[in-house]
């Protein structure tokens, strides 16, 4: 009765934004309890706000059911999520095998292909990513498209060195067209610089257009200066999108 009453105050101190903040919240606990066994020990925690919903699932059934898992955060938010839910903080030093991951996305196409990095976060996501076993995305429906582009309209995010972000953009336009854009930091007094030091290039590509993502990835990694593109190819295990009329859809 005092989950319930806690749930009907969140939904309804939620407003307009409940259907949004609900189906990103379904997702997220239809995603930790099919993947959160009793024998998970090590679990990457994404970044975004949908994630938050997962974190707070995990910490109830870490409580109820008393899991014992090590959580590896993708970047500081992910890191204090972990703390503020008194979750075990690890790392990949200690943890490298990471059991499943689960985290948010911008943008998931028909082929499980992500746009990811919208937060600034990409290359962490990534490493954890590819640390893990199974990789589980969480999504409310407006990530849920058949082409990347189709609703996201904030280019790719590309991780770059610095030192080198004229030259990395203009090869990007060259070679790739569209426009490669320097991400600038919320007070527009300069570019926004990520947890680990570098720059960010939102590429807005012409999504009219179909491309061969696994090519453009491994293209845009080539690029001398290029750290990281949010492009995620062949990673995603599987993904949860919170739809409006209160369901999950589910894409294998
Ligand atoms: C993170 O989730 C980022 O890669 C991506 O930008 C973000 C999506 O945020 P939200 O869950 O708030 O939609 O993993």
């Amino acid at each position: 009765r005092k989950q319930f009453l806690v749930h009907l105050k969140r939904l309804l101190h939620q407003g307009n934004n409940m259907s949004l903040n609900e189906a990103k919240r379904i997702a997220a606990y239809k995603a930790v309890d099919e993947w959160i066994k009793p024998h998970t020990k090590v679990v990457g925690i994404g970044s975004g706000s949908t994630v938050v919903f997962a974190v707070d699932r995990l910490a109830e059934r870490v409580k109820t059911e008393g899991l014992q898992v090590v959580c590896i955060p993708t970047s500081f938010q992910a890191r204090q999520l972990i703390v503020e839910n008194n979750l075990t903080l690890g790392d990949l030093d200690r943890f490298p095998h990471i059991d499943c991951a689960i985290d948010g996305a911008d943008e998931v196409d028909s082929d499980k292909v992500l746009i990811k990095g919208g937060g600034g976060c990409l290359l962490q996501e990534k490493i954890v990513a590819s640390c893990a076993e199974k990789f589980v995305i969480i999504a409310d429906y407006t990530k849920n498209s058949q082409k990347l582009g189709e609703q996201y309209k904030k280019g790719i995010p590309i991780e770059v060195v610095p030192l080198g972000y004229v030259p990395i953009k203009a090869k990007i336009e060259k070679v790739f067209g569209g426009e490669a854009k320097l991400r600038m930091a919320v007070s527009k007094a300069g570019p926004c610089v990520t947890d680990n030091g570098n720059f960010i290039l939102d590429w807005h590509f012409d999504s009219s257009k179909t491309f061969d993502w696994n090519k453009i990835n491994s293209e845009l990694l080539q690029i001398a200066g290029v750290v990281e593109t949010g492009l995620f190819v062949g990673m995603a295990t599987k993904a949860y999108f919170g739809m409006s009329d209160g369901s999950v859809k589910e894409q294998n």
